[in-house]
């Protein structure tokens, strides 16, 4: 096991906090995973699908109240406010433990305390990092094998005195002697807590048991811990697929792509690219570490072994290779699971005759409640998770330890209006403009928001930056300071264009990788761009249309730069930048002057 002190010190003190039944130090082997799938299934919380058809896999149905990230819920309590700034929620960490410790007084009571050594990043790769993540559900456990590497190297590396990042979860839901357990054990939203403590690299999370409140290498660490470890000492934790791009000579391009939740980024890193001859294949699909390398390029990794994507519009026609990344030792939550035992969700592009949906209810499509709204069979925010090694467009270089060099970061949102297809900055700091006031229409991933029409969302980082979003974009800056003519070039991207009535302007998918194309040409000097008041865009003809069939007037309107809707979004930008401060970068408002010079 282990010999670590600190390590053995703290599994001691949260053992007599929260007073398990027992404690059961993980190995991540294949003996564990099926053997807390097994006692899983025996207690109703897991259903095994059809071997035949879905060999290894299971489905699991959270409790109704319990489906999301909670962002009302989640605190950065750095030492001082003015720290956590006006994108994170608050509370002084002192008083935050006082709260939480009478939470998790005896709150694993007949529970088992599992303790998982995890590496976000190849085992010993030195961006990597050590979590140790001490939890009461078995749920995490497995979803924790397939979206991290668990494993007892970890503790050689710690050796007796080596660091790693604690991070501990209870579903908040203790249970007395003979008390059965509920199927989806969590607690009432106002006892939950999604906590970070980013100056002691502490994570501490209460009463969920789903996704990112509860895996917590993902958001937790590997997002908000690593952002602000990422700040302080000069790297860049972001919320980013990594993809390679290559071409039909075999020149490598490496694309790192930020879009807020549920905006198609798992799509976009499994492509199967429409352009002749170019090809792209998958290293991440929803976080990059990136640091500077020796030959002053950024080099990226994807600190996660698994994806944990959203299944409803995942299809054969919108992505085949995450469908078959899941088609076999795969978890399913909140999906519908067939007559048959397999599963199925919206939009999955087949055909369902019926089975039990995400509550649990017997349900067939077009059902209808009480008020004749239609019942969805899965929930939005439904997920597989699978490991990254069961794509068949994983690059060979996904686990390289050194990364790989980015070359194109691309932001962007789902914006039915205003955003062109594509443009590209005129240089680096206006590509941390770009990033920095990406906008996005909401999405199911964090519900929680309310019904507000247009979300700003920086870098697609507002729900994970660990400390300041000012301080945060003036680091943006400062990379791009530190990579000079070697940053990756910027640019911005809006797949989800619609006309006035309601028509997609864009085909999407597979036909992304044509805007990819006109980047990668723009990269290697083969084609030239029209300089327009907001950005560098493609010279008619120059971004390949061969093939497909979108009027002549569509395009213009995909391309269109409209000033007057464009100057309402500086305007939200504007009002939107107001709350950062004295701490908005002096650049950024530099930004914000120029665009609007050259809006007129
Ligand atoms: C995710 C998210 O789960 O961004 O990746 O919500
Ligand atoms: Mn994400």
């Amino acid at each position: 096991m282990t010999n670590n002190k600190k390590l053995l010190a703290w599994v001691a003190e949260i053992e007599a906090m929260c007073t398990p039944e027992q404690v059961v130090w993980c190995d991540g082997s294949k003996e564990e995973y099926d053997r807390l799938m097994v006692e899983m299934v025996a207690t109703g919380m897991a259903v095994k699908l059809d071997e035949t058809k879905r060999p290894n896999s299971f489905a699991f149905n959270s409790d109704p109240s319990d489906v999301a990230r909670v962002e009302g819920r989640t605190y950065i309590a750095s030492l001082k406010e003015e720290d956590a700034g006006p994108t994170n929620n608050w509370i002084d960490p002192a008083e935050l433990k006082e709260t939480m410790k009478k939470l998790y007084a005896g709150c694993m009571k007949g529970r088992t305390l599992y303790v998982i050594p995890f590496s976000m990043g190849p085992v010993g790769s030195d961006i990597a990092k050590i979590g140790i993540e001490i939890t009461d559900s078995p749920y995490v456990v497995v979803n924790m094998h397939i979206m991290t590497r668990v494993t007892p190297k970890v503790f050689d590396i710690l050796g007796e005195d080596g660091d790693f990042i604690p991070c501990l979860h209870s579903v908040g839901s203790p249970l007395e002697p003979g008390q059965a357990d509920s199927r989806w054990p969590c607690a009432p939203i106002e006892k939950k807590y999604i906590a970070h403590f980013p100056e002691e690299n502490l994570i501490w999370s209460f009463g969920s048991g789903y996704g990112g409140n509860a895996l917590l290498g993902k958001k937790c660490l590997a997002l908000r811990i690593a952002s602000a470890m990422a700040g302080r000492e000069g790297w860049m934790a972001e919320h980013m697929l990594i993809l390679r791009f290559t071409s039909p000579e075999g020149k490598q391009f490496h694309i790192a792509a930020a879009f807020p939740s549920a905006c198609g980024k798992t799509n976009l890193a499994m492509l199967q690219a429409t352009v002749p001859g170019w090809k792209v294949e998958t290293i991440g699909d929803d976080i990059a570490w990136m640091k500077p390398g020796e030959d002053g390029r950024l080099y990226a990794i994807n600190p996660e072994a698994g994806f944990f994507g959203v299944a409803p519009g995942t299809a054969e026609y919108s992505n085949p290779m995450a469908l078959a990344s899941v088609q076999e030792n795969a978890i399913f939550t909140n999906v519908v699971v067939t007559d048959d035992n397999d599963v199925w969700w919206e939009d999955m592009g087949v055909e369902c005759s019926g089975g039990t949906d995400w509550k649990n209810n017997p349900w067939k499509p077009g059902m209808k409640d009480a008020d004749g709204n239609e019942i969805k069979g899965a929930h939005p925010n439904s997920r597989f998770t699978a490991r990254a090694e069961q794509c068949p467009v994983i690059c060979a270089d996904w686990e390289n330890p050194a990364g790989v060099p980015i070359d194109i970061f691309v932001f962007g949102g789902k914006r039915t209006n205003t955003m062109p297809l594509v443009h590209e900055a005129f240089d680096f700091n206006q590509g941390v403009y770009m990033g920095a006031t990406a906008s996005s229409e909401p999405t199911a991933a964090a519900l929680d928001l309310g019904n507000v029409a247009l979300r700003f969302d920086p870098f697609a980082m507002t729900p994970f930056i660990g400390y300041h979003a000012g301080d945060y974009m003036q680091h943006w800056f400062d990379m791009g300071d530190k990579l000079g003519d070697k940053a990756p070039r910027c640019f911005y991207v809006n797949w989800f264009r619609k006309t006035d009535d309601g028509k997609w302007l864009w085909p999407g998918f597979g036909e992304n990788s044509r805007v990819l194309k006109w980047m990668c040409d723009r990269v290697e000097g083969k084609v030239g761009a029209r300089e327009t008041p907001i950005g560098l865009m493609p010279i008619d003809g120059e971004l390949t249309l061969d093939g497909l069939d979108i009027p002549a007037e569509d395009w213009a309107e995909l391309m269109k730069v409209d000033t007057v809707l464009f100057k309402q979004t500086l305007q939200d930008a504007k009002e939107y930048l107001a709350k950062f401060g004295d701490k908005l970068p002096t650049r950024m408002t530099e930004q914000l002057k120029a665009l609007e010079a050259r809006l007129g």
